[in-house]
C-alpha cells in the first residue's frame, strides 16, 4: 500500500491534441495533484501547453458521468442502474434490432480520443461479429481527407516523416493550420528552428492567426481556393526549374499529365482566383523552391473541404515534384487533431477500414481479418459502411435503427446538426458512452455508459508522427465507470461473443492488434509490447527485435531502392480539377462563415470548460467580423449579431478585428447548448462532403449577418442566468460542490431529450 501522503508519479501521454506530448501525473491521496512534462518524450522534451498543464483538473469534476444509466422515458431524466443491468439492456436491444432489421441497422460512431484498444474492440465487434461495416468516427470530420490524399498519392496513410525533421528543415509551409494555437508545442519547435537557423515560415490561411503573425510570409487566401494556390506553386516550381527531374523519373507516375494541366495556373490567374498578391505567391514559390529541405504542415483548413482529398494530394505533389520527401528535414506532414486519431486510422475505424491499415474493398484483407478473428469466411462485407454524415441521415430516414456513440459529441460537432438531432430522435435506440454527463449528445441517450478517462485506465495512443505512447491508471475511475474497451467487451460477451472478447486486460488487446502487421503499407508494431512501452514511447514501423522505430518511412540508403507502398512502388501525381466550395455566397447569404478553435479550449468544453484558468482566458463565445463589414451592417463591437445560413442560425456577441478578411466571419466551435441557446455554430454549417474522403466542408458556408435587436425571452434570460451561474461557479469556486451540481442539473434539465 502506498501511504496517502506519498506523492507518486505516473508516466502517461497528454489526452488532448495529436502532438502527443509525454507527461507525468503526480498523484497524492488518490488524486492527480500536478501534471509535469516528460523531459524524455521525443514529442515535447518536457514542455506542455496550457491545456496539457491543466488537464489534471478535468479528471475529478462534478460533471463526470459516474454511473450506468437508462432513460425509460425519453421525455424524462435518466435513472441510475447497475452496470450489469445497463450492459444487459444494451446487448439485448442491439440484438433484437439486428434480428429484426439486419446488422446494417446498427452502427458505432467512435472517437480519436479513446484508446487504440477501445477503438479496436468496437471495430472488431461490428465488422467481425455483428456483420456490419457501420463503424465511423469523428476522424471523418477531421483527418479523413488527409488519409485519402496520402493513400492516393503515396499509397498508404500516415506521414512519411517525423517531428525530428523540424530541426533539419530550412523552410516550413503551413497551410490551413493554426499550429500556434492547435499544436502549440510542435509550433514552438518550428519557431526554435527559425530562431536557430533562419528557416522561413510561409503560412496560408484566410485569417491572420497567431501562426500567421509569426510567419515570414502570410497569404490570406480566399476561403476554399487552396487547390488553385497549390497548383500555382507547382506551376512556378516547373517554370523556374525548382523540380527534381531525377526523382520524378525514378519514383513517380503522372507528372507529364499534371504538368500539362498546370499551364493554366499562372501567377496572374492564381492571384485573381485566390485573391492574393502575385508577388507574394512568387515569393512563396521562391522560398520553398530554393530550399533543399522543407516540410509542409496542414490540418483542417485543407481537410474540411469538398476538395479535401485533392488538397492533401496536391501538398504531397509539391514534395514529390521537388524530391523533398523520404529524407531528413523534408516531407508532407499532416498533423492529427486528436490524441489518438492515428491509432484509429491504424485500427480501421472509418467505414471502409480494417485493422492494420487494411480495407474492406480488398478481398485479401477481408480474408486476412476473418482468419485472425476466427470468424467464418464472408463475414466481413465488401461494401464500406456508412460514413458519419450518412449515418445520422440514415437514422433520420429510418434506414438505421440504433447507434452506439463513444467519446464524441455529435449533437454539437457535426455539420448541419439539426439533422443529427433528428437522427437521434428517430432512432429506436441510442447508446452514449462518455466520461462526462454534460455532452449535448448525452441528452439523447437511451443508455448512458460511463467511460473511464485515460488517467484511470490502461491503453495506448498514437500521435501525429506514428509514435505510440502507453498510458496507465493513476487514479481509480469514479463511481461505476469502466475503461471504454471493457464496456465494449462486456456488451460483446453478453451478446454471445464472450470467447472473442474475453480479454484479461488491455495488453491482451494490444497484442492481438499487433498481429495485423501489414507489409503492404509498412504498418508494423510487432517490435512493441506493453513492457517496452513502459520504458519509452515507440514509433512505427517497428519490426520484431528492432530496437528503434523507423523515423522516416519510405526511405532507403540508396535512393534507387526507394519504394512507395503503392502497387508498383512509385508515388503518384494525382490530378484533380479545381472546383469551388459547395456553397458560394449570394445576395441572400453574402458572407463566408469560417469555424475553428481557440488556443486554450478543447472542442465542446466537457473538459476545458471545467478548468477555471482556461475559462478566464476564453470566457465566452463570439463572432469575429471585419470592421468594414460591421460598419456597413451598423454593428458595433460587443453588440450581438445573428449569423444565419440556409440551414440554421446562431446569435453571438461581435468582436471586431482585421484578422478576418472582409466578407468573412469566424466563430469558435467551443460553446454549445449547455451555455445558452443559439450558440452552436454547427446549426449553420454545411454537410456537403468531399467525394473521396466523405469529409464535410466545415470551413466554408454562406451566411447572412444581421444586427439583433430583440430583447431576450424569459426563457433565454433564465438560461443565460444559469449559464452565468455555472461559469461563475467554475471561475470563482464561489459555490459548494453541491450547489455546483444543482446548477448543472438545473441546466441539464432544461435540455432533456429533444429540447
Ligand atoms: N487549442 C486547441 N487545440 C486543438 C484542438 C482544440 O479544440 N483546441 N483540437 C484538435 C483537433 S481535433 C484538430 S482537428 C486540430 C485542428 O487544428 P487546426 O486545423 O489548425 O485548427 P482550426 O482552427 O480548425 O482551423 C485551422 C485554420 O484553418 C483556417 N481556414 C479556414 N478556411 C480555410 C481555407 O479555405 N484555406 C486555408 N488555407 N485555411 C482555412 C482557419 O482560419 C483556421 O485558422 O486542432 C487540435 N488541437
Ligand atoms: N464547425 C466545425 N465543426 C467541427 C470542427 C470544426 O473545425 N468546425 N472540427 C471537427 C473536428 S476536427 C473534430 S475532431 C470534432 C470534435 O468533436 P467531438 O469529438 O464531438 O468533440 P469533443 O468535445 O472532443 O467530444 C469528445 C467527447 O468524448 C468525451 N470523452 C472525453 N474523454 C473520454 C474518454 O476517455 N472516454 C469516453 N467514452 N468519452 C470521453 C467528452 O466528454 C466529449 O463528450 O469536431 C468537428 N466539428
Ligand atoms: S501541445 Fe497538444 S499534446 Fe502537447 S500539451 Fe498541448 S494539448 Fe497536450
Ligand atoms: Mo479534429
Amino acid at each position: 500500500m502506498i501511504a496517502a501522503s506519498t506523492e507518486t508519479s505516473v508516466r502517461t501521454v497528454c489526452p488532448y491534441c495529436g502532438v502527443g506530448c509525454g507527461m507525468y501525473l503526480q498523484v497524492k491521496g488518490g488524486r492527480v495533484v500536478r501534471v509535469k512534462g516528460d523531459p524524455e518524450h521525443p514529442a515535447n522534451f518536457g514542455r506542455l501547453c496550457t491545456k496539457g498543464l491543466t488537464v489534471g483538473e478535468t479528471i475529478d469534476t462534478p460533471n463526470r458521468l459516474r454511473y450506468f444509466m437508462t432513460r425509460p422515458d425519453r421525455a424524462g431524466a435518466p435513472v441510475r442502474v447497475t452496470p450489469d443491468a445497463a450492459i444487459e439492456a444494451t446487448a439485448q436491444k442491439l440484438q433484437a434490432i439486428i434480428r429484426q432489421h439486419g446488422p446494417d441497422a446498427v452502427g458505432f460512431y467512435l472517437s480519436g480520443q479513446i484508446s487504440t484498444e477501445a477503438q479496436y474492440v468496437a471495430n472488431k465487434l461490428a465488422k467481425g461479429f455483428w456483420g456490419t461495416n457501420n463503424v465511423d468516427s469523428n476522424s471523418r470530420l477531421c483527418m479523413a481527407s488527409a488519409a485519402s490524399g496520402y493513400k492516393a498519392s503515396l499509397g498508404a496513410d500516415a506521414p512519411p516523416g517525423s517531428y525530428a525533421d523540424i530541426e533539419q528543415a530550412e523552410a516550413f509551409f503551413i497551410i490551413g493550420s493554426n499550429m500556434a494555437d492547435c499544436h502549440p508545442i510542435l509550433f514552438q519547435r518550428v519557431l526554435a528552428r527559425k530562431k536557430a537557423s533562419g528557416a522561413a515560415i510561409v503560412v496560408v490561411d484566410p485569417r491572420r492567426t497567431s501562426t500567421a503573425a509569426k510567419a515570414d510570409l502570410h497569404l490570406a487566401v480566399k476561403p476554399g481556393t487552396d487547390l488553385c494556390l497549390l497548383y500555382g506553386l507547382l506551376h512556378l516550381f516547373a517554370r523556374d526549374g525548382a523540380i527534381d527531374a531525377g526523382f520524378i523519373e525514378a519514383h513517380t507516375d503522372g507528372w507529364p499529365a499534371l504538368v500539362a494541366d498546370l499551364m493554366k495556373y499562372t501567377p496572374a490567374y492564381v492571384s485573381r482566383t485566390c485573391e492574393i498578391e502575385e508577388a507574394a505567391l512568387c515569393e512563396a514559390a521562391r522560398i520553398l523552391g530554393q530550399s533543399a529541405h522543407w516540410m509542409s504542415f496542414w490540418t483542417m483548413g485543407l481537410n474540411q473541404s469538398t476538395q479535401g482529398t485533392a488538397n492533401s494530394s496536391a501538398v504531397c505533389s509539391l514534395h514529390l515534384a521537388t524530391g523533398t520527401i523520404g529524407r531528413p528535414g523534408c516531407g508532407p506532414f499532416s498533423l492529427t487533431g486528436q490524441p489518438n486519431a492515428m491509432g484509429g486510422r491504424e485500427v480501421g475505424y472509418l467505414a471502409s477500414g480494417l485493422p492494420g491499415q487494411r480495407s474492406v474493398h480488398s478481398a485479401a484483407d477481408r480474408v486476412f481479418c476473418e482468419h485472425l478473428w476466427n470468424v467464418s469466411p464472408g463475414t466481413i462485407g465488401a461494401q464500406p459502411g456508412r460514413a458519419a454524415v450518412e449515418m445520422f441521415d440514415a437514422l433520420a430516414r429510418g434506414k438505421m435503427k440504433a447507434i452506439w456513440i463513444i467519446g464524441t459529441n455529435p449533437v454539437a460537432s457535426m455539420p448541419r446538426r439539426a439533422r443529427v438531432r433528428e437522427g437521434l430522435r428517430q432512432a429506436e435506440f441510442v447508446v452514449v458512452q462518455d466520461a462526462y454527463q454534460t455532452s449535448e449528445t448525452a441528452a439523447f441517450a437511451d443508455v448512458l455508459l460511463p467511460g473511464a478517462v485515460w488517467a484511470e485506465a490502461d491503453g495506448t495512443m498514437t500521435n501525429s508522427e506514428r509514435r505510440v505512447t502507453r498510458f496507465q491508471p493513476a487514479v481509480p475511475p469514479p463511481g461505476d465507470a469502466l475503461a471504454d474497451w471493457e464496456i465494449v467487451c462486456r456488451v460483446a460477451g453478453e451478446m454471445g461473443y464472450a470467447e472473442a472478447f474475453g480479454y484479461a486486460d488491455a495488453e491482451a488487446i494490444f497484442d492481438e492488434f499487433r498481429g495485423f502487421y501489414n507489409p503492404a503499407t509498412h504498418w508494423d508494431l510487432r517490435g512493441m509490447s506493453y513492457e517496452r512501452l513502459c520504458n519509452a514511447p515507440l514509433q512505427w514501423p517497428m519490426g520484431p527485435g528492432q530496437m528503434k522505430g523507423q523515423a522516416i518511412r519510405d526511405r532507403e540508403a540508396r535512393s534507387d531502392r526507394l519504394r512507395f507502398p503503392t502497387s508498383n512502388g512509385r508515388a503518384r501525381f494525382v490530378n484533380h480539377p479545381v472546383a469551388l466550395p459547395e456553397e458560394t455566397v449570394d445576395r441572400a447569404h453574402p458572407f463566408v462563415l469560417n469555424t475553428g478553435r481557440l488556443a486554450h479550449h478543447w472542442h465542446t468544453l466537457t473538459k476545458t470548460g471545467e478548468v477555471a484558468a482556461l475559462n478566464r482566458l476564453h470566457p465566452s463565445p463570439f463572432v469575429v467580423l471585419h470592421p468594414s463589414d460591421a460598419q456597413a451592417l451598423g454593428i458595433a463591437e460587443g453588440e450581438t449579431a445573428s449569423i444565419g445560413s440556409r440551414r440554421g442560425k446562431l446569435v453571438l456577441p461581435v468582436q471586431l478585428s482585421t484578422s478576418v478578411r472582409p466578407g468573412s466571419c469566424f466563430v469558435p466551435i467551443h460553446w454549445n447548448d449547455r451555455f445558452g441557446e443559439q450558440l452552436c455554430v454547427n446549426e449553420a454549417t454545411n454537410d456537403a462532403v468531399d467525394p473521396y474522403s466523405l469529409q464535410p466542408e466545415l470551413k466554408v458556408c454562406a451566411v447572412r449577418i444581421e444586427k439583433t435587436m430583440t430583447e431576450p425571452t424569459q426563457e433565454e434570460a433564465l438560461l443565460a442566468l444559469l449559464g452565468e451561474g455555472r461559469r461563475m461557479a467554475e471561475a470563482t469556486h464561489a459555490f459548494s460542490t453541491a450547489q455546483r451540481q444543482a446548477i448543472v442539473s438545473a441546466f441539464n434539465a432544461a435540455f432533456t431529450h429533444g429540447s
